[in-house]
């Protein structure tokens, strides 16, 4: 990693779906000593305290988009966040749910248009979040980033991303709770996608090692958005779309360092945790140890930046 300066944005956007208790989820993370982890790390941290955006509203009626304003004031804030904490350093968003990565990722795209470099997303969730305002039956926004920053049709009155995703750059990786409209759009749009089975198959190391190769050999940036229900629920409990089946603690963390030997990573997204349902904050705690070891943790050093 290039960038040695770690910045931290709070975004308790709590607006992407119905449930109640995302808005503590940068808190949690403070609390379970996410500052204190990385600067041990050898990171000069900057926390840039809490976005101020709009909060949790009641249910819009069914069948509609919830929350649809507050969700479109929370990207305006956030791209323009994600494009400055981009210029200072290696950003953390801190969630909040996964509707703030609608504007963390096109913050981070418009900023790497402006060096001119390819960026890559890495989905690491149960689910592609690539509903769009048209297909979703939750109407719940954090269904939804994945569309918006590959340039989907359907998102009216919200800034159109300064500069879109290619939908091949990006890669999911822990699916296994999919609508039909997003397996469409996946399969239509050629999208890299790991479920489980896939990774039952082959192990979560040798797909995940295939699409760093690619980033790598394009020159691209890489944003990783990681969502607390892409873990397994029994080591996770602390958010509201629990799956069954999700990654376990080694693959967990054997993606995060991964992640980190590849030098690649320059942006990543924590969202999702609802510290109301969480169990002793194991699952904040879990979550600081997984940003560890994506920001260098390791039992032994190895060679810099080498697969061998
Ligand atoms: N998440 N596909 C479902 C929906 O409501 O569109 C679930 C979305 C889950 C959102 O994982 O951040
Ligand atoms: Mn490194
Ligand atoms: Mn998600
Ligand atoms: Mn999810």
């Amino acid at each position: 990693m290039t960038a040695r300066t770690c910045i931290l944005v709070g975004a308790g956007m709590d607006c992407g779906k119905r449930r109640r208790g995302c808005v503590m989820g940068p808190d949690a993370y403070r609390t379970a000593g996410i500052a204190e982890t990385l600067a041990e790390l050898g990171w000069q941290v900057e926390d840039r305290g809490n976005l101020d955006g709009p909060v949790w509203v009641a249910d819009a009626p069914a069948g509609r988009i919830h929350a649809r304003e507050e969700t479109i004031a929370w990207t305006r804030m956030l791209t323009d966040a994600a494009g400055d904490a981009m210029k200072a350093g290696f950003p953390v968003f801190m969630g909040g749910d996964h509707a703030l990565s609608l504007g963390s990722v096109a913050g981070v795209a418009a900023h790497a248009a402006t060096l001119d470099r390819p960026l890559f997303v890495l989905w690491l969730d149960a689910h592609p979040d690539i509903n769009t305002p048209h297909t979703t039956t939750s109407g719940n926004l954090h269904g939804t980033p994945i569309a918006y920053v590959t340039g989907q049709p359907g998102f009216d009155g919200f800034p159109p991303p300064a500069a879109t995703v290619p939908p091949e750059n990006v890669c999911f990786i822990g699916l296994r709770s999919v609508d039909r409209p997003e397996r469409e759009a996946i399969t239509a749009r050629g999208m890299t996608a790991i479920d489980m089975r896939q990774i039952d198959e082959r192990g979560i190391a040798a797909p995940l090692a295939e699409f760093l190769g690619r980033v790598e050999r394009a020159g691209g940036m890489l944003h990783v958005s990681l969502d607390v229900d892409f873990l397994d629920p029994s080591i996770a409990p602390a958010v509201g779309t629990t799956v069954p089946g999700g990654a376990t603690f080694r693959e967990a963390h054997l993606t995060m360092e991964m992640l980190h030997d590849s030098g690649l990573v320059t942006s990543l997204d924590l969202v999702e945790l609802n510290p109301f349902l969480d169990d002793r904050g194991r699952t904040a705690s879990l979550m600081v140890d997984l940003a560890a070891s994506l920001f260098g943790r390791s039992v032994f050093d190895r060679p810099t930046h080498s697969h061998s």
